[in-house]
Parts: C-alpha cells; structure tokens; sequence
C-alpha cells in the first residue's frame, strides 16, 4: 500500500507512533494509501525545522536568489504535471479534464507570480519637515514574518495550498503546512519538487493528520508559529482564530460561502446558462465561489429553469481519467452523507425537486464511490435552511424576482460574503449591482475568471483579509518604517 509521510527538513518521515489512516479515493470507495498522523511530536519538529530555515541559506538568499527558486518549483510541477494530476485526481476523484485546466496549471502558476509580485512592489517613502530645517525621511521596509502555518482544505488541494505557500515563500518565509486529511498526496509530492528546485530544508514542511485534536490543532496552537493562514469552514476558522489569540498572531482566513447568482432578463441566455451550470456544477459543487442560490428575473424564469435542467441532467458521470467525464463523486463518504441530508431537508421544506435529488446508479467499478445526482430546486423561500446554509454540493436553488433592488436585498441578505454572479448585457446596470454586491468579488457575465494581482477573499462570515498581488504581500510581510533624520 502507498505510504503518505511527513515532509519535515527536506525528508521523508514516518510519525513516530506509526499512527496512519486510511485514504479512500471518492470514485471506487478504495483504500489507496495509508498516510501518517503526525502527533505533536512531528509537528513540532516541523516547526522548528521551519524556524531553524529562517536563520540559515534560505534567510541569507538575495530576493532575486529567492524568485528563480521559485520559478525552478513552477517549472518543476510542469515538469511532473502528470503525477500531479493523477495524485490530485485519485484524492478528490474530480476530472482529469478539470484538474488538467485549472488545478495543476495554478499549482505552478501560484509560484511564478508571487516571484513577479516580490520582484516588481514598490515601497512607500515619506519627506518630513523638521524643526532644524534639516528633514527627515520615512521609509517602509518589508521583512518576513517568520513560520507561517498553513491550513487547508480538500477541493482544490495543490491549488489553494499553493495559493498560500507561494506568496509566503516569495517573502523569505518559512511554512508548515497541513493539508485535508481527505487530500494528502500533492501537497507531499510537492516536498520532491522543492528539493529538486533546490529549496534549502525546512523551508517547506507538510505535516498529515485531522483537524481539533490532531495535527490542525498542534500546529494553530504551536507557539512558534507567527502567523496562520487558514482556508475551510467558517466553524473551522472561529476555532482557529481562538488558537491564534494565544500569542496574538495574525490570521488570514479564507472561508464559506452561500454565493448568489443574479439572471437578469437583459441577459445573454446562452452564456448565463452555460456559465452557471459551470458555477453550480463545477468540481461537483465543491468550491467555494460556486453558485447556491440562482435568482431569475421572472420573465426569463420558466425557460431558465428548463434550460439549466436540460444542462445539468446532460453532465457526465464517471470514471475521472475518462476525458468525457465532467461531474466526478463527491470527497468522501462523510461529505455525501451531508450532502444528502441537505437533499432530504429539500424535500420536507417543500421544494420541488427539478433535475437529481438522489445517488446515481453506477457501474461497478465505481459503485463504492461516493457519486451523487447534479441537483436543482425551486419553490423554496429565501429563509429556508437549503437557501441559507452552505452545502457544498452539486446543487443549487432557483427562485425568481421582480425588481432591481428587491434582488440586490434578498442576494446581500446572507451572513456570508464570498462571490456573486451577475448575468445582464445593460452595462450600467452591471456596474450598479455590482457596486452593491456584499461579496469580495462580484464576476458580471463569467465565473471564475481569476487574475492572481487582484486582492481575494471574502467579507462577512466569508473571511479575513484579503490575499492575492500586493494583498498578499502584506499579510505575508512585516511592515518596518525607518525613520532618518538627514
Ligand atoms: P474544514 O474547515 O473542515 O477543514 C479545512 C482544514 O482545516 C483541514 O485541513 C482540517 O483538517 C483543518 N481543521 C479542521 N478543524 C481544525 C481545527 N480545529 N484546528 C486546526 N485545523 C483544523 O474545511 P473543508 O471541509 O476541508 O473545506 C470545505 C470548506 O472550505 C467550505 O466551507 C468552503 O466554502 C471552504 N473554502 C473556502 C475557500 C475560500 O477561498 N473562501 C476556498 C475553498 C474552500
Ligand atoms: O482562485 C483562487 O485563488 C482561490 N483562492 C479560489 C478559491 C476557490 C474556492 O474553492
């Protein structure tokens, strides 16, 4: 059986317990490998083998010395883009068709433009009268903030990991990472990588386990960890900002989302189609900008509906290799449970079940899967739990709506501030809603259009902070102003 081991200090370790736990892939319901719990052993020596790193080579490098080490892993994960993609698509069971687009492309992509950002930012300076006429000059300076944690969750492993790892390393940081317990595998194949990029050890560190009690735990709690950068469940991000209050460290945190998806009847049906059977459907539901609640201008209601069923009941179950396969299972066993209960709850609401609502009948080969239907409701008030609460899931609720400002309330009226969609051909109308949109990013006729220099994340319950360009640069920097008095 494939062993999945800790990366601390440029190797490959076992826990010391020989704690493992299964990993099941999501298609066949199969064992495929046995990965390592780390205790608070292993995450300690993680960590301090990420503090040692700081003050060794990888401290001492020039930033241009730092940026072509990272340009050597981007081009490293091309270079090994087929194991990372079977990696990545054995552990979440999502399309090869997918992941070979989005997923191992912005693995790389996330190296190369953070090194570009370091490279390129400029810091601010500040002329100042003097009593004795002679001035001073303030400037900022940038220092790293030390051994970053970084948290993540399983439905972008590679993508959002590196999302976080990228920016902190371009900063002379250090990073201890803890990847889903769901989605081992890229995360330690990425250790490889960094030695054959020539990465000095302990820069970058991989520890497995769960969550409270766990490996998440040991490493939030740590007290030489200076800051946390967190991506996963809004519940999971109140836990961790309790951990991080211990030392007060700073957090970045990128969390849940309830996203709307506004139909205008100005718009162009064919692309809002296609776009939100994209932002509902898309990694089988399983991201966060993904659309939840679609809400259609009523004169475009009915053929809308129709039209998203007629598109969602077309999508291709199967096997994740098969290039015509674009709906993969769900994560895991545990997931699908949820994500049927919310099915059911549909249902004793009082929604009329348009497309799925059930598990698919599939072969053989993937009967063990966890597989569910592609799903869509209608008929629900805005306040019912299916239309509140995020489910994470192939699925989504459509309702219609009258007037302008009546659809901007009822899509602000969430605890959650992550995405939105707007779907309309009037450009003032565009630029109104989506002036009004509580959402950290607005998209007006797409979805998912991602240009990594733009600041990222969410407001409300969606988040803290924002990453993304210069964004990330100061979450992943220590800010220093000099102040000289000439
Ligand atoms: P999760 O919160 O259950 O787990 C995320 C990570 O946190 C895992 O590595 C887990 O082991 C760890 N963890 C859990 N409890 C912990 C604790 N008490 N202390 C430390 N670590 C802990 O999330 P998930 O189920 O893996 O991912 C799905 C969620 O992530 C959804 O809510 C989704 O919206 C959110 N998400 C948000 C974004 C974004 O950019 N805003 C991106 C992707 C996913
Ligand atoms: O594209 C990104 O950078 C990003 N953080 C995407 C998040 C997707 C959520 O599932």
């Amino acid at each position: 059986m494939r062993q999945v081991r800790h990366f601390i200090d440029a190797e490959y370790v076992d826990s010391a317990s020989g704690t493992t736990f299964d990993k099941v892939a999501p298609a066949t319901g199969a064992v495929v490998a046995h990965v390592h719990e780390a205790g608070r052993d292993e995450v300690d020596r993680a960590v301090r083998s990420a503090r040692r790193a700081l003050g060794g080579e990888w401290g001492q490098l020039s930033l241009e010395q730092r940026c072509e080490c990272l340009y050597r892993v981007a081009h490293g994960i091309n270079a090994r883009f087929d194991e990372f993609l079977a990696a990545e698509c054995e552990d979440t069971g999502k399309p090869y068709s997918l992941a070979r687009h989005i997923d191992i492309p912005r693995g790389a992509a996330n190296f190369k433009i953070f090194a570009d950002t370091v490279r390129t930012v400029a810091s601010k300076s500040f002329e100042m009268a003097t009593p004795d006429g002679a001035g001073a000059l303030n400037y900022a300076v940038h220092v790293p903030k030390g051994v970053i944690a970084v948290v993540c969750p399983w439905n972008l492993p590679l993508l959002l990991m590196t999302w976080k790892v990228g920016p902190a390393l371009a900063c002379g940081n250090t990073v201890v990472v803890k990847p889903s317990e769901e989605t081992p595998s890229t995360a330690t194949l990425l250790g490889e990588v960094m030695n054959e990029a020539g990465v000095p050890p302990g820069v970058y560190n991989v520890v497995h386990g769960f969550g409270p009690d766990s490996a998440g735990a040991f490493l939030t709690e740590h007290p030489d960890v200076d800051a946390i950068t967190f991506t996963g469940e809004t519940g999971t991000g109140e836990a961790i900002m309790r951990a991080a209050s211990t030392g007060v460290r700073d957090v970045s945190f990128e969390l849940g989302g309830k996203n709307p998806g506004i139909v205008f009847a100005d718009c162009d049906l064919d692309k809002a189609i296609e776009g939100t059977l994209r932002s509902v459907f898309a990694n089988c539901g399983q991201v966060c900008l993904g659309t939840e609640r679609v809400l259609v201008q009523r004169a475009l209601f009915e053929e809308f509906v129709e039209r998203l069923r007629a598109g969602a009941v077309d999508l291709k179950m199967g096997r994740p290799e098969d290039e015509t396969t674009n709906l993969g299972p769900l994560v895991s066993e545990t997931h699908r449970n949820k994500v049927r209960s919310y099915y059911e709850l549909a249902v004793s609401e009082g929604a009329t079940v348009v497309a799925g609502g059930g598990v698919p009948d599939m072969s053989d080969e993937l009967s063990g899967g966890s597989w569910i239907e592609p799903t869509i409701w209608t008929g629900l008030p805005d306040d019912a739990r299916v239309v509140t609460e995020e489910i994470f899931g192939p699925c989504c609720h459509v309702a219609p709506f009258d007037e302008e400002d009546e659809v901007i309330a009822r899509a602000n009226d969430t605890n959650y501030g992550l995405a939105a969609a707007i779907w309309t051909e009037n450009v003032s109308r565009a630029h109104r809603v989506a002036g009004k949109m509580q959402a950290g990013i607005t998209w007006v006729n797409s979805w998912f259009l991602r240009d990594l220099r733009t600041p990222f994340g969410g407001m409300k319950q969606s988040g803290i902070g924002r990453e993304g360009g210069e964004s990330s640069l100061e979450f992943y920097t220590e800010t220093k102003n000099i102040c000289i008095k000439l």
